[in-house]
């Protein structure tokens, strides 16, 4: 594997990284979760930068500066809500980060940190989205050299991400 994935046990806007991940919904307006972290975080213009970007279809990636969260940039993604896994859930959510990667390496830039997108007030179960996760970065990571962050802002998440890493 040309790449490295590293768990981030913590607020994903303390990752020392050149990009961050946000859980947006389509708006692109802001909520709750990670979502407002970051918001609160880079401060009112990141709202104003996402207004042209909206809508962002499930799936997808939009990108703006990250104003007060200094040079790092952020990449909002949309993951799909949790409709009992028959509706494309894990495709979509394995396309979030892999359209992030894609993003990433575009832009010449090599160190991303992720939240555990869709765990949170979108319902997907954590075992199963860090596997999917896990599984993502790992294709991606062994042809590219990237630094990838996998944030766990709870337990749940931090014991499912690490059981998914600790798997061959
Ligand atoms: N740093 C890292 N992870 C965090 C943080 C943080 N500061 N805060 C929460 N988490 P969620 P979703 C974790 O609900 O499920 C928003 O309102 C949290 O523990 O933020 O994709 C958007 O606007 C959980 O494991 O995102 C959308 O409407 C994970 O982040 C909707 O929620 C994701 O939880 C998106 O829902």
């Amino acid at each position: 594997m040309k790449g490295t994935i590293e768990i981030y046990r913590g607020n994903i806007v303390d990752v020392d990284c050149e990009v961050i991940v946000n859980a947006a919904n389509s708006s692109l307006m802001g909520g709750g979760g990670v979502d407002g972290a970051i918001h609160r975080a880079a401060g009112p213009k990141l709202k104003e930068a996402c207004k042209p970007l909206a809508p962002c279809p499930t799936g997808e990636v939009r990108v703006t500066e990250g104003f007060d969260l200094g040079d790092r940039l952020v990449f909002h993604t949309v993951g799909p809500v949790w409709r009992g896994g028959s509706e494309g859930e894990a495709e979509l959510l394995k396309a979030c980060y892999l359209h992030c990667l894609q993003e990433l390496i575009k832009r010449e830039l090599t160190t991303i940190a992720f939240p555990a997108i869709s765990t949170g007030a979108y319902g997907f179960p954590a075992n199963e989205a860090a596997g999917i996760a896990v599984h993502a970065c790992r294709e991606f990571a062994a042809d590219h050299d990237v630094k990838i962050s996998l944030t766990a802002f709870d337990e749940p998440n931090a014991t499912a991400i690490q059981g998914a890493l600790d798997q061959p």
